[in-house]
């Protein structure tokens, strides 16, 4: 009997949205939970206890923890025969370099848009609007960033396409008019289930942007 799987998860999670989407993509059945963040479940607590943080992919009884892990371990568990890292080691080493470009610098520039404000926040978004050029020059003229297949690059970054909306609005500029390629590969990447079903609504997104954005000011 198939393992059950369970992913501990949150709505507006970006990290989440990389879970949900990799394991729709594999067609695995799977059981969400939404956590309530500021008051943790002790599965999850007992799952992640090092960092106490969602999402979290559980396998029978074991914990995976951290997105870019859990989606490399979506890839190599099921279906192999559609694998979304690529098998070549050059190919594969260039995958994970543009992970960790999103995570470690175009996910702490958006941040800065998001969070700041004035001068700090016009800075932060020139900063913010060079990523985006730079990602929209690796995606070049291919359909999606693994090239004419969806792959592992996209799952990572369609999620950030859910705040567009909320960053646009709250910095005033226009993504399209900035990346005229990136906008249409998104709307590529939403015509796949796995990931329409996994993206929040853009305008219920940009609402809790809002409130979570005043909390952390405020602190
Ligand atoms: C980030 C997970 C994370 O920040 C990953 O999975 O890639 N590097 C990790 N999770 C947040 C929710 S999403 O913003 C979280 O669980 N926060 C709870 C907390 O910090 O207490």
């Amino acid at each position: 009997m198939a393992e059950e799987v369970i992913l501990l998860d949150f709505w507006s999670s970006l990290f989440g949205m990389r879970a949900r989407i990799a394991l729709r993509e594999k067609g695995v059945e799977f059981e969400w939970r939404e956590e309530d963040l500021s008051n943790k479940s002790p599965l999850l607590l007992k799952m992640n206890p090092v960092h106490k943080k969602i999402p979290i992919l559980i396998h029978g009884d074991k914990p995976i923890c951290e997105s870019l892990i859990i989606v490399q371990y979506i890839d190599m568990t099921w279906g192999r025969e559609s694998p979304l890292l690529p098998s070549d080691p050059y190919e594969h080493a260039c995958a994970k370099f543009w992970a960790d470009y999103v995570d470690n610098k175009f996910y702490p520039e958006l941040r800065i848009v998001w969070l700041s404000t004035g001068e700090a926040q016009e800075a932060g978004k020139k900063k913010f609007i060079e990523c985006l050029k730079v990602l929209e020059g690796e995606l070049g003229d291919k359909a999606y960033f693994g090239g004419e297949r969806f792959g592992y690059v996209d799952v990572l970054l369609i999620p950030f396409y859910s705040w567009f909306y909320g960053l646009e609005t709250l910095a005033n500029f226009s993504i399209k008019e900035e990346c005229p390629k990136l906008v249409p590969w998104a709307k590529r990447c939403m015509q796949r289930e796995s990931v329409a079903k996994s993206l929040p609504d853009q305008y219920k997104l940009y609402e809790f942007l809002l409130e979570l954005r005043k909390k952390l000011q405020a602190q």
